[in-house]
């Protein structure tokens, strides 16, 4: 069976893991924290990674992709090419230029650490730029790419909180307040898939922090 590793409480593992599930896919969850993990699998030790039948895969975006192509049932990229194209656009700019660009907060924003003013003045003007970049591609109608729910709701689901949460914390405004990710996380939450994926990151995070107390 496909053993999906790393941890609950990060978000690029629970991308994966929301595909499994809307997908309808078996798999067996195998927790490895940041330094436990199998150099032969993840060289960069980074999560998640996957034990497929045919062998190990890391990045998020590629197992998913592997996911999406190796089960065909409900799918989560449309069959017409430039279609899947545009949701796979809205994956890599949300990745690239929100979410690894919001990650240079993270440290601070929730995990007690410090973060320099100049790397927060930096981060600000890039979010500044790329999140009304992102406002034109997402939909928001109901689903991020349109009217169905796609892998971009996998990515989408995972990192927007993210970045609404540490922009808060951080800069005291939340910069996606103008776009509607409120109703949009709301209308996910209806999911099974996404209730199931909260609550067990929720329940790992506090495991994470009580780690990390210790
Ligand atoms: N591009 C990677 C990002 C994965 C990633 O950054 N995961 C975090 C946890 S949310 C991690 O492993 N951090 C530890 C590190 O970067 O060394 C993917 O899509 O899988």
């Amino acid at each position: 069976m496909l053993k999906l590793c790393g941890f609950a409480a990060s978000n690029y593992y629970n991308k994966v893991k929301l595909a499994l599930l809307e997908k309808n896919v078996p798999f067996e969850e195998v927790l490895a924290w940041i330094g436990e993990t199998d150099p032969a699998a993840t060289p960069a030790g980074k999560v998640p990674y996957n034990n497929t039948e045919s062998g190990p895969l890391f990045e998020s975006e590629a197992i998913a992709e592997y996911v999406e192509a190796a089960y065909p049932q409900t799918p989560l990229l449309p069959a017409e090419p430039y279609q899947a194209a545009k949701v796979r656009e809205i994956i890599v700019f949300l990745e690239l230029y929100l979410e690894l660009t919001a990650r240079e907060l993270y440290a601070e924003a929730f995990f007690g650490g410090k973060v320099s003013d100049g790397v927060k003045e930096r981060q600000h003007k890039l979010l500044s730029r790329y999140i009304p970049a992102f406002a034109s591609l997402a939909k928001f109608s109901p689903y991020i790419a349109g009217d169905r729910f796609t892998l971009a709701d996998c990515a989408a689901a995972v990192h927007l909180p993210l970045v609404s949460s540490c922009t808060k914390i951080i800069y005291g405004t939340d910069m996606l307040a103008e776009l509607p990710v409120k109703d949009y996380l709301k209308t996910l939450s209806q999911r099974e898939s996404v209730q199931k994926v909260n609550a067990d990151r929720k329940a790992n995070t506090e495991l994470m922090m009580s780690r990390n107390r210790k």
